[in-house]
């Protein structure tokens, strides 16, 4: 017997899975192959494939096909077959603009907790692309962290946290490294009480062998040879991974270039300085650029704001 409740599944969610009609397995979205999900459930793991009433859905919106860290409704049929006849309604989800440019987005994953965006230290970390998933974090409704990884490789490594502290103010920035199993403990220490971490970044950032390392087992695949980030995804599948105590990791393959969908919360939230620098500026319509009395400039003109996060903001905003 599994216990759910170390995957996260609590009063609130038995509540709302109370509201569909039995008989149903409750389970949780471990992985997707196409229309095909793997669920974890008190009983084990089935494969599942979508139930009449979701695949109506989904004919819909794509946004209700089941996705990693869904909690859902299974039914096992007399002849074999596992459905997934419903997914209950997700606390939290990463959406990515799509890339087609409809208005729909994708869900990337659902249902976490905290949302560490994984860059690595070596090579020197892209502050305006932790903005950006900063950004993507906060939209998803869940609690961003950063997670700055291959700690080992940079002896500045703490110079460069102070870096992305000013990069994303109110934000949890974590150092570890998974060689010397640096700061692996306050990572670890992100689930506790059963929560789900989802890891986004880009390819080679280490996310995981990260996850490997909060398992304390190789279960998923890492790039083997050492290598400047760049190259081959290694991973192409999202995936839920149980740990050992309670919680779960999201593994994810690395992103390209992310997309946001309009993200006003999520860039109020990465940029609360700029944001309260607008509000100052003399004129409502102020462009920030050569306009007088403008607190923005005025800001960079004294140095207490970089051109840098103005130009990332404006670049976020289009
Ligand atoms: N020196 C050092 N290397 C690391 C560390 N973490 C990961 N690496 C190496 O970085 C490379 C990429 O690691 P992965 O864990 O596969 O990266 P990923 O983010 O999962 O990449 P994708 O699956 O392609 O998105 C591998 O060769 C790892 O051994 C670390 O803390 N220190
Ligand atoms: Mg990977
Ligand atoms: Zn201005």
């Amino acid at each position: 017997m599994l216990d759910l409740v170390e995957l996260g599944w609590d009063d609130s969610w038995r509540e709302l899975a109370s509201a569909y009609p039995p008989p149903g397995d409750i389970g949780r979205v471990v992985r997707v192959d196409k229309t095909l999900c793997s669920v974890v459930t008190a009983s084990g793991l089935v494969r599942a494939s979508y139930g009449a009433s979701l695949l109506d859905a989904v004919a819909t919106d794509v946004r209700d096909a089941p996705c990693t860290g869904d909690w859902c409704l299974v039914r096992s049929w007399p002849d074999g077959p596992v459905t997934v006849e419903a997914v209950l309604e997700r606390r939290t989800a990463v959406v990515r603009a799509a890339s087609s440019g409809t208005s729909l987005g994708q869900v990337l994953v659902a249902n976490v907790d905290v949302l560490a965006v994984v860059v690595a230290l070596h090579p020197e970390p892209n502050l305006s692309r932790i903005e950006r998933l900063v950004t993507l974090a906060w939209e998803s409704g869940g609690r961003p962290v950063v997670v700055l990884t291959k700690a080992d490789l940079a002896p500045d490594a703490e110079m460069l946290a102070d870096d992305v502290r000013v990069a994303a103010p109110g934000v949890e920035v974590i150092v570890c490294s998974t060689v010397t199993g640096h700061g692996i403990e306050d990572v670890r220490a992100l689930v506790d009480g059963n929560l789900t971490l989802g890891l986004l970044g880009a390819s080679g950032h280490g996310k995981s062998s990260l996850t490997n390392a909060l398992v304390g087992a190789e279960v998923l695949t890492t790039k083997q040879i050492r290598d400047d980030g760049k190259g081959r995804h290694t991973s192409v599948r999202r995936e839920l991974v149980p740990l050992p105590g309670g919680g779960a990791v999201i593994d994810t393959p690395g992103l390209r270039g992310v997309g946001l969908q309009e993200a006003t919360q999520g860039l109020a939230s990465t940029f609360p300085d700029i944001e309260g620098l607008v509000d100052e500026c003399r004129f409502n319509d102020c462009s920030h650029e050569t306009e007088p009395g403008c607190a923005v400039q005025s800001a960079i003109a004294d140095g207490t704001l970089a051109e840098r996060r103005l130009d990332s903001w404006r670049r976020l905003r289009r």
